[in-house]
């Protein structure tokens, strides 16, 4: 699935609007007009710009609001150009000429972007779960930025976008942080992530609800998983592992005890679901072979 997703910050880091992959009419009727009014004409320039494997544009009016767009390897140059027209065309039309060179510089980077060749393989991975489960906890863990609070809660719109550097036994990943506020937006995660990791708060009297959701992830999620049983500091049940291996019907093995308010377990647990990765893509490649050699059925 292409993806490009947008969202807009105050200084506060508060996430405002978010959008993703938006069709073009609602992006020029409604998400646009938004972001003309709270950028109040002064959409001025190009603050930052980071060429990766996924392309991020930040933009800045008057140091108050902050628009990022967040585009995928997969974001056809098309439809970061389509974003770009309609960025323009939404805001008066005074607000971008006099900054020209700053538009021109945006679209030198999608030139640019397009024609950067993506060779390093990097896995990703989606942190899926209720809400307060620890999705967001567990992303900043490994991010310097802190776009929520790590001792409080505040529910993320949409996802983040973070990239945990090659460390030990654990490659260079990408995770999506999906908020449960958009639950009904995951599926367009399916196709670009290689696994799931499933939070559930171990404290939480939520746990019908949390099985069914994992249920209900199962049944289109066909992926390699693990489940993080998080904030083990706080929970009162002895052995959460059997007792959600039950719960949920799932091998033991599969179920991490993890704190992230420390770090205690997250690396276990990425190490094990990346052996998983390999491992399926070992067995996937093997199935390929199969009929090349002429023993398929
Ligand atoms: N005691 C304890 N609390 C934790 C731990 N990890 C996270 N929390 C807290 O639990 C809450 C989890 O919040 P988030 O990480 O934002 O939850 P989320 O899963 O991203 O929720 P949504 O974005 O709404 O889907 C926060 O208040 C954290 O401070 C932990 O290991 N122990
Ligand atoms: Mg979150």
């Amino acid at each position: 699935m292409p993806l490009l997703c947008v969202k807009i910050y105050n200084k506060n880091y508060d996430e405002i609007q978010s959008t993703v992959n938006p069709p073009p009419i609602s992006l020029s009727k409604q998400f646009l007009f938004h972001l003309g009014q709270i950028s109040n004409g002064n959409l001025s320039y190009v603050v930052q710009a980071i060429l990766n494997h996924d392309q991020i544009f930040a933009f800045t009016s008057k140091n108050e609001y902050f628009i990022l767009a967040i585009a995928t390897n997969n974001t056809p140059y098309d439809k970061l150009r389509q974003f770009l027209l309609l960025l323009s065309d939404a805001l008066t039309s005074d607000i971008l000429l006099p900054c020209q060179e700053s538009y021109q510089m945006f679209q030198d980077l999608c030139d640019s972007s397009i024609k950067t060749v993506d060779s390093a393989p990097e896995l990703t991975v989606a942190l899926l779960g209720l809400e307060r489960s620890g999705k967001t906890t567990f992303a900043n863990y490994f991010s310097n930025r802190s776009l929520a609070a790590f001792d409080t809660y505040s529910p993320t719109h949409l996802l983040n976008i973070i990239r945990i550097n090659q460390h030990m036994r654990i490659p260079a990943l990408k995770l999506f942080d999906l908020g449960m506020n958009f639950k009904s937006q995951w599926w367009k995660f399916r196709k670009e992530s290689d696994a799931f990791i499933f939070f559930v708060d171990s404290a939480d009297v939520r746990m019908n609800e949390s099985r069914d959701l994992f249920n209900e992830i199962r049944s289109f999620w066909d992926l390699p998983y693990v489940i993080a049983a998080n904030k083990r500091d706080t929970s009162k049940i002895v052995n959460i592992r059997k007792y959600l291996s039950r719960k949920f019907c799932v091998p033991i093995r599969n179920i991490f005890e993890i704190e992230t308010y420390t770090g205690t377990g997250v690396y276990s647990l990425l190490a094990e679901l990346i052996t998983r990765i390999q491992d399926q893509d070992v067995t996937l490649s093997l199935i390929g072979k199969i009929p090349k050699q002429g023993r398929g059925l």
